[in-house]
């Protein structure tokens, strides 16, 4: 297996890139169908970062039996030598974040302070979950019957398919294969067809560090034809899927025909409130970091600004010029504050929403256009764009982006800024800009979402608290810290009777 891990792909030359194969048992194979597709560089679409293969359900079927073959073993595994090996895995993504980082912007299109924030969202995790592996904690429980011993132990399930999202391209996988595998899962993942090449440095990472073959599964391809086999497989005990919140209601239901636990982290429309009292100048930073990070393609990023009307035009101002000054274009040259949108589909997505947002009577305050001369010409680069006077009701008010479109929404007060944040049909992640104890912690009862920062942008979650959303956005798990080791295990309830006679619960009782 080592030697297949040293050269898994098939090499370019200068100008023939490197084809990937699928990794399944341990070996690099070709896809059954004999197609492929292309990986290309948001930033400069003439660079080719890789081929990859286009898999169909007999690819997926291989995969899942070689995770179910390992999964007899994997199981037995000690956790804590399971978590031996996630150690080792953080120990050397630490030392390769900067090739990784590389990569990751060449694949994606994020600038390279934020992608090596990504690899290091996954060194997080890895420590985090290592840790896991010597607690796993379940309850021992006094039994109501003389000499009883009760205590509940967390079992694996089997074979998790995980289905991951191009915008955090080595964390998301991360977020997702760490806790399954401490717990003794086996995994198949698909990533997004935009940037397989980081979960193959993220996985090469884990079987580098000693993860045993078949444990870990990678296919790739459409999620029609790659994504789907998986929710119907019989052996997939637990599907895991970041992505928008349509896919996501398909993945859902069609993983209930066979009782599959299914965690679903789906859309989001953030909002980020800034009261008359707030320090403007820390609210215009996290405006900005919040809604053009990323290229704003964060399921956290922060998409509507609801602005107190004494603050309001001074606020605005203020934001549009410096959202003028972001420096657009190539996510690896270090003195760029915003990449491309992740490939053109993203980038038509976003330049329709600023055609509704006229339509719609809001304010273009700046932006709106898409770059495409000079260092831009060979990218889906636009720019950063902010709306004003925006209605709540509107749709670019309403409906997730996912691209560098924010709005600007005035509001009368506390209670009408809580009112707008919550009319909507998402619940990920939320901030208030205060210096008001009673609003700040009004607004942390109040805000209805799975997070919520008090003088902090809305993105910027850190790995051990629990990530998800309310309403459209999932389906009541979270990621992150103990959430996911809950939701990749399952619990089995022990009773060890040693009293040598037949005690009845809820039968015997003291007279
Ligand atoms: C996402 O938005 O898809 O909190 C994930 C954050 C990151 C993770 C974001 N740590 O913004």
């Amino acid at each position: 297996m080592a030697d297949t891990l040293t050269s898994p792909v098939l090499a370019g030359t200068s100008n023939r890139p490197n084809i990937y194969h699928n990794f399944i048992d341990g070996e690099w194979v070709e896809a059954s169908t004999g197609e492929t597709f292309e990986n290309r560089n948001p930033a400069d679409t003439r660079d080719v970062v890789g081929i990859f293969q286009r898999s169909a359900k007999a690819d997926v079927d291989q995969a899942i039996d070689a995770a179910r073959q390992a999964f007899l073993k994997w199981r037995l595994v000690p956790a804590p030598r399971r978590a031996e090996i996630i150690y080792t895995a953080a120990e050397m993504l630490a030392e390769r974040k900067e090739d990784y980082a590389r990569d990751m912007t060449r694949e994606m299109g994020k600038v390279l302070k934020e992608t090596r924030g990504d690899v290091q969202e996954a060194v997080d995790t890895a420590y985090y979950m290592a840790g896991e592996g010597r607690r796993m904690f379940g309850p021992t429980t006094p039994s109501e019957l003389p000499n009883k011993f009760a205590m509940a132990v967390r079992h694996p399930l089997g074979v998790c398919a995980m289905i991951t999202p191009w915008n955090f391209p080595i964390a998301i996988p991360s977020w997702k294969l760490l806790p399954a595998l401490v717990c003794g899962n086996t995994c198949v993942i698909k990533p997004a067809q935009d940037t397989p090449l980081s979960t193959f440095n993220l996985v090469r990472t884990l079987v580098d560090a000693g993860v045993p073959k078949g444990v870990v599964n990678i296919v790739t391809g459409f999620g029609s034809e790659t994504g789907a086999p998986m929710l119907e497989h019989p052996e997939v005990r637990a599907v895991s899927f970041t992505g928008s919140s349509a896919v996501g209601r398909t993945i859902g239901t069609t993983s209930a025909k066979s009782f599959k636990h299914c965690s679903l982290e789906l859309g989001g429309k953030n909002p980020m409130i800034v009261l008359d009292d707030a320090n403007l100048e820390l609210a215009l930073e996290g405006a900005l970091w919040g809604a053009f990070g990323t290229t704003g393609q964060r399921c956290t990023a922060t998409s509507r600004i609801i602005v107190q009307k004494g603050v309001y035009h001074k606020f605005v101002h203020s934001l549009v010029d410096r959202a003028r000054k972001l420096r657009v274009g190539n996510g690896l040259d270090e003195s760029i504050d915003m990449g491309p949108a992740v490939n053109e589909k993203q980038l038509q997505t976003d330049l329709e929403y600023v055609e509704i947002g006229k339509q719609e009577g809001a304010k273009l305050a700046c932006g709106g256009n898409r770059l495409e001369k000079g260092d831009h010409a060979h990218g889906w680069f636009m720019e950063p764009t902010v709306f004003m006077d925006v209605n709540p009701k509107m749709r670019i008010a309403q409906e997730e982006i996912f691209g560098p479109v924010v709005s600007v929404i005035p509001c009368e007060n506390f209670e009408d800024a809580i009112q707008i944040a919550n009319n909507i049909e998402y619940g990920l992640s939320s901030a208030i800009y205060t210096r008001d104890v009673n609003k700040a912690f009004s607004a942390m009862r109040d805000l209805y979402a799975g997070i919520t920062y008090i003088n902090a942008p809305t993105i910027g979650a850190e790995v051990h608290l629990p990530f998800g959303g309310v309403k459209a956005t999932g389906n009541g798990h979270r990621e992150g810290g103990i959430g996911a080791i809950d939701f990749y295990t399952e619990w089995k309830s022990v009773y060890v009777d040693y009293s040598d006679r037949l005690q009845r619960a809820q039968i015997d009782r003291p007279e």
